[in-house]
């Protein structure tokens, strides 16, 4: 490991060391009274920063205005040490109050323990980024945080290095701002620390990495997690070998040394800030007092002698009689100041919890009234029964928002057929809880703000004598090149995609044209370069992030469920990430450069909108739209369809493609064929060969899979044709069973069907290899023709007499 001299004791004054103490004590104090509240059965569950207070307390010292935080559930302390967590909050969050006001980090929709700060003012718009301290949010995933720290990291990189970033000075100056991570020491056994830490060594960019090492991952000890049981041993291959030599600054510290630990962040953070090095520090021989979380005390698994040792380190304690030893404070001091913290901790979770408990009581007394009103006026002869209900709900010493609603429910239903005053409060009430609780716990799934991709204005492409017919890549190219040279927040990543300019060459020549850092090339490594993406859009800029091919979106999907799809939603609109993630699938060739696994990509990406574009042309326009709004998004380019010949629009960089709108490809009255992709041209030649057996196939390219028809054109066509076919390349009950859903169910298409809505989709098995392994695995034009063949004999056997 690279030594260097530890600076001599940093001269913190008194009154710093004493505040910091306090706010150790005040954070201890939560976590005790915190675990007590979910035993009372206040809060539903615990997990606290308890015993890894000091540490914390010294990062938040070199913590700046600019800088973001990615870190996971123990980081209370440092929260409230750079004053984005009040202790009432904390216990907010604990009580799941879900309003912005009460609990900012996520208006109650996590469990206790995950941080956040709000980037976005009321209208999803950025704040100024370099006047607070920022928080990424945090998810329950270990190791999640990893991925998207590196793009927190990277986003300096690229604004200390591009100078055509220099006008963003709402989100940096000069690259200056660090990315601080932390993560416990089990959590560094994931796959996702290890390629985030390659990363950032490759990258050379200031992200800094605390690990909380308390020797445990619930009841696992480091030697079952960890080669040689301790992370920075095993890391000491990333050390550099000296300054401006690539590689990691790697530190070690005792993490209840509160003068040793200062000293560390001290050293540490200047060499990350300045030098855009990264920086592993290991916090060793850290504890935890209660035990990991409110689901079981640690006794089970640790040994007397761990217990007596935890005790005697506890970081606390330690400060405390570091603060004794060197005279800053005398004893009676200390327990003044201990009583107060602790009375502060009381105080702040009885604000906290009358909050959230008077809130909910005030609707419950409401009902409760109109409930009373009812049984003092009803007719009804269920009279007893609706006391009875009244009466339970009066019962209900601590409710929940649900306990009202379960009351009133259950009363109207015995008074179905009266029509009374007493009644239509009830209803009235009922409606306006429902649009509330709609607020509170559905709402911001996607961007609300005006920079929605919904509310940008379609706009057609224009062609001329002179547009070019070329490879379809080209359209892409095209599309980019404009994009980047239009805003210089936009850059691209990926494998291949710098020097060779994408494994399709979209990009070729781009990277020559704009440089390294717009058009770029990255390791192997699907999960970070989504979390590259990630972190650098929460900070501003605009990334397209690729994936080289669809089958290995499997190794971003976690990361891009966990994390960007749900961002709006666990923030309830406090944070945005628009990335583009860039893939391309389905046809080509065998198991793993074919696939299609549309089922996965809806079931998990809800709060990203998916496009499947037909060809490069409708890709562009889809492109050009998300440039210009503020969602994420994954788009799928049809891997064959690169060397087909499209046309370039003359307004290429300008046109766009609406989100959510299917787009009819053949007009027919017969029967609605509904698909999207590549698919699209096989459907067109079924249909072609279908017309001449006289059936006149309607065929609609959906190409928006989320969103979905908003404006319900399949059932329009439905209405028309009263027969509908479904087909995708995904396995069945995937991507055909979502559109079936939506078209169906939604849509209530239903009613306009005459025969059975049927659907046709790949086998269930992964694609064979070579031209018949394509024919025979996923849907083909016979298929299709014979399927939609089949509909028409069984609806007029007459006209259509069978085939075989
Ligand atoms: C991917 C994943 N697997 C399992 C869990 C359940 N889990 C939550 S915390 C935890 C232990 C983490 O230990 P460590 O990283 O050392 O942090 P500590 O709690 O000790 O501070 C586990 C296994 C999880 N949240 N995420
Ligand atoms: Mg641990």
């Amino acid at each position: 490991m690279y030594k260097f001299e530890l600076l001599k004791t940093q001269k913190l004054s008194k009154e710093e060391i004493l505040r910091d103490y306090r706010l150790a004590c005040e954070s201890r104090q939560a976590s005790l009274i915190g675990r007590k509240e979910v035993f009372m059965g206040k809060a539903k569950f615990g997990i606290f920063g308890d015993g890894k207070e000091v540490p914390q307390l010294a990062m938040a010292r070199y913590f700046r205005a600019g800088d973001f935080r990615s870190g996971y559930y123990r980081d209370q302390t440092f929260m409230m040490a750079i004053g984005e967590l009040t202790l009432q909050q904390f216990f907010a969050q604990l009580y799941a109050h879900a309003d912005v006001e009460a609990e900012p980090a996520t208006a109650g929709r996590c469990m206790t323990g995950h941080f956040g700060t709000r980037l976005l003012d009321e209208d999803g718009k950025w704040k100024n980024l370099l006047q607070t301290k920022n928080s990424s949010a945090d998810i329950s995933p270990t190791a999640s945080q990893m991925p998207r720290l590196v793009g927190l990291a990277y986003a300096s990189k690229l604004y200390r290095e591009n100078p055509e970033l220099k006008y963003m000075t709402d989100f940096s100056v000069n690259g200056n701002e660090v990315a601080f991570g932390t993560i416990g020491n089990a959590s560094t056994s994931e796959g996702m620390f290890f390629e985030a830490i390659n990363a950032a060594g490759v990258l050379q960019i200031p992200m800094l990495v605390s690990v909380w090492d308390d020797g445990y991952g619930i009841s696992v000890p480091s030697e079952y997690q960890t080669t040689k049981g301790n992370i920075s041993d095993v890391l000491s291959g990333f050390q550099r070998e000296g300054e401006g030599q690539p590689g990691y600054e790697i530190l070690k510290v005792k993490g209840w040394d509160y003068a040793g630990l200062c000293e560390v962040y001290a050293k540490a953070v200047p060499i990350c800030r300045e030098g855009h090095v990264p920086v592993l520090i290991h916090v060793e021989e850290l504890t935890q007092p209660q035990g990991h979380s409110t689901s079981g005390s640690h006794e089970r698994y640790k040994s007397k002698e761990r217990l007596a040792w935890e005790e005697e380190f506890d970081c606390i304690k330690k400060m405390r009689e570091w603060i004794l030893a060197n005279e800053y404070a005398t004893s009676d001091m200390l327990n003044k100041l201990e009583a107060e913290a602790k009375e502060s901790a009381r105080q702040a979770k009885n604000n906290a919890w009358n909050d959230y408990i008077s809130e909910i009581k005030k609707d419950q007394e409401e009902a409760q009234h109109y409930l009373d009103k009812l049984v003092s006026q009803t007719a009804s002869e269920n009279v007893g029964r609706i006391s009875e209900i009244a009466t339970e709900l009066r019962k209900t010493i601590v409710p929940n928002r649900y306990d009202a609603i379960k009351a009133v429910k259950k009363a109207l239903r015995f008074i179905r057929t009266e029509k009374s005053l007493a009644k239509r409060d009830l209803i009235n009430w009922l409606e306006r809880v429902a649009g509330e609780n709609a607020d509170r716990y559905n709402s911001y799934v996607i961007s609300q703000s005006e920079e929605s991709p919904l509310l940008v204005p379609e706009v057609k492409p224009v062609y001329s004598e002179t547009s070019p017919l070329v490879d379809a890549r080209e359209v892409l190219g095209a599309c980019f090149d404009a994009a980047l040279g239009r805003d210089p927040r936009i850059f691209a990543i990926g494998e291949d995609v710098g020097k060779i300019g994408d494994v399709n060459q979209a990009f070729a020549g781009l990277q020559d044209k704009y440089g390294e850092l717009r058009v770029t090339d990255t390791g192997i490594r699907e999960c970070t370069i989504a979390g590259q993406g990630i972190g650098t859009a929460l900070r501003g800029l605009r990334p397209i992030a690729e994936i080289q091919y669809l089958d290995y979106l499997l190794y971003a999907i976690q990361i891009l469920s966990d994390d960007l799809a749900c961002l709006q939603y666990r923030t309830k609109g406090g944070q945005k990430a628009p990335v583009i993630i860039r893939t391309r699938g389905h046809r080509l060739e065998g198991v793993w450069h074919s696939g299609s696994p549309i089922g996965v990509v809806l079931s998990s990406l809800r709060g990203m909108h998916v496009l499947v574009p037909r060809d490069m042309t409708q890709a562009a326009g889809f492109y050009n739209t998300l440039f210009r709004s503020d969602d994420p998004a994954l788009v799928i380019e049809s891997l064959n369809g690169y060397r087909l010949k499209e046309r370039i629009p003359d307004n290429i960089g300008d046109f766009t493609v609406p989100l959510g709108v299917p787009e009819i490809l053949k007009e027919g009255q017969d029967i609605t064929l509904v698909t999207y992709g590549s698919m699209c041209r096989l459907v067109l030649e079924a249909a072609r060969q279908l017309e001449e057996f006289g059936i006149r196939c309607e065929v609609i390219d959906v190409q928006s899979l989320l969103p979905f028809d908003i404006n319900h054109i399949i059932t329009d066509s439905i209405k028309k044709t009263h027969r509908v076919l479904f087909t995708d390349e995904d396995v069945p009950g995937g991507g055909t069973a979502f559109m079936m859903q939506k078209v169906l169910d939604e849509q209530e298409a239903y009613r306009w069907l005459d025969s059975q809505p049927r659907t046709i989709s790949a086998h269930e098995h992964r694609p064979s290899y070579s031209s018949d392994g394509d024919y025979f695995s996923k849907p083909n034009a016979e298929d299709i023709f014979d399927a939609v063949y089949e509909i028409m004999h069984e609806a007029d056997p007459g006209k259509y007499p069978s085939i075989y």
